[in-house]
C-alpha cells in the first residue's frame, strides 16, 4: 500500500529505502566525531553520515521545499517555500537514540512532513513516522487517514498492521530523566504510574514508544530541575511522535497540551513529552497543573 499524497509516498519510500543501507552502514561507525549537534550533544559518526544520506537524497524529491535535521543548525531551502507554495518542509532525526550504539541497542528514524515553514507547529503536519533499527527494521507512518506498520527488507516495504491502534488497557511505562531531578508534582503522578504499569525503558525514544504502541501504556521524558524545558526537540522528535501516537488513538502532551499545539520559537527547540493512552496523559496533566 502506498501513501495517498505522491509527496508524502517519495519521502517515505526514499527513508523506507534508505534505511535498509542506514542499517548496515553502522558497522564501524559506532564512534564520536569531534563536533557538537545544534542541541550542545556529541555527534556520533554514524548521526552526521545518515544526516548526509537522507538530506541528499530528500532535498532532491519534488515538492519538498524545506530539509531539517536535528544534525544541522539551519533549514536547508529545497527552492520552494512552504509558507508560499504547495511544497512541503521536511523535518528528520536521522538516527535518534545514537547513544545506544555503543552498547549496541535499539535506534529509530523520525520523520515529520510539515505543509508550513519551519519551525512549525505540530498541527501542520500531514505525515509523521519513523524506522525502528529492532532485531528486524519496521516503519510506521501516520498520515491522515491512517498509521501503518511496515516491515523493511532490501528496500521493499511490506504491511504488518494497516490500523496500528494503541491498546485500551495500558501496560508498559517508560520515564527519562534522573529521578532526583524530577520535579515533585511529576514524581508524585510517577510514583503512581509505577505501581500500575510495567517499567520498560530503553533510552531511544522509538523504541519505548513503539512498546507503548504495541501494548498501551506512556512515555515520557518530563520537564527536568536542571532542564526546565526537557531534553527531546520539538520539531524533530515531539511533533512528529505526537502526531504518531494521536493518529493512533491516544494523546499527547507538553504537560500542558497536546504537543501539536505547541507554539514553536526556534528550530532545535526542546520541550518535555508525554504520550500514551488518553486516561494516563490526563491524569498527568492534572498531576501538572
Ligand atoms: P538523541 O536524538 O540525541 O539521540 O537524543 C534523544 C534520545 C531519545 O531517543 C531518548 O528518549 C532520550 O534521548 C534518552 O535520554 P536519556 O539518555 O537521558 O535517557
Ligand atoms: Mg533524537
Amino acid at each position: 500500500m502506498t501513501v495517498s499524497d505522491p509527496v508524502v509516498e517519495a519521502v517515505v519510500a526514499t527513508i523506507g529505502r534508505s534505511a535498509t543501507e542506514i542499517r548496515q552502514g553502522l558497522i564501524g561507525r559506532r564512534g564520536t566525531v569531534d563536533e557538537e549537534n545544534p542541541s550542545g550533544e556529541t555527534q556520533a559518526e554514524a548521526d552526521v553520515w545518515a544526516d548526509d544520506l537522507l538530506g541528499d537524497r530528500l532535498v532532491g524529491i519534488d515538492g519538498v521545499g524545506q530539509y531539517a535535521s536535528e544534525e544541522r543548525a539551519e533549514v536547508v531551502d529545497c527552492g520552494a517555500d512552504p509558507a508560499e507554495s504547495d511544497a512541503y518542509a521536511v523535518a528528520v532525526d536521522p538516527l535518534d537514540g545514537s547513544s545506544n550504539l555503543k552498547s549496541n541497542n535499539t535506534m529509530g528514524t523520525i520523520f515529520g512532513v510539515y505543509d508550513a515553514a519551519l519551525p512549525a507547529r505540530g498541527e501542520t503536519l500531514v505525515a509523521a513516522g519513523f524506522v525502528l533499527y529492532g532485531p528486524i527494521t519496521t516503519m510506521l507512518i501516520a498520515t491522515e487517514e491512517t498509521v501503518t506498520e511496515y516491515e523493511l527488507s532490501g528496500g521493499e516495504r511490506t504491511i504488518v498492521d494497516r490500523d496500528v491502534t494503541l491498546p485500551d488497557e495500558p501496560v508498559v511505562y517508560g520515564f527519562g530523566g534522573r529521578v532526583p531531578d524530577w520535579p515533585d508534582d511529576f514524581h508524585a503522578y510517577a510514583r503512581e504510574i509505577e505501581d500500575e504499569l510495567k517499567l520498560r525503558y530503553g533510552g531511544a525514544l522509538i523504541g519505548d514508544v513503539n512498546q507503548v504502541l504495541t501494548y498501551g501504556g506512556t512515555f515520557g521524558y518530563p520537564a527536568l530541575e536542571s532542564r526546565p524545558e526537557g531534553k527531546l526537540r520539538l520539531q524533530f522528535e515531539g511533533n512528529p511522535i505526537g502526531y504518531v501516537v494521536e493518529r493512533a488513538g491516544g494523546r499527547s502532551s507538553n504537560g500542558d497540551r497536546s504537543l501539536l499545539a505547541v507554539e514553536p520559537d526556534g528550530l532545535h527547540d526542546r520541550t518535555p513529552v508525554h504520550v500514551g493512552n488518553d486516561e494516563l496523559i490526563e491524569r498527568l496533566e492534572a498531576a501538572l497543573a
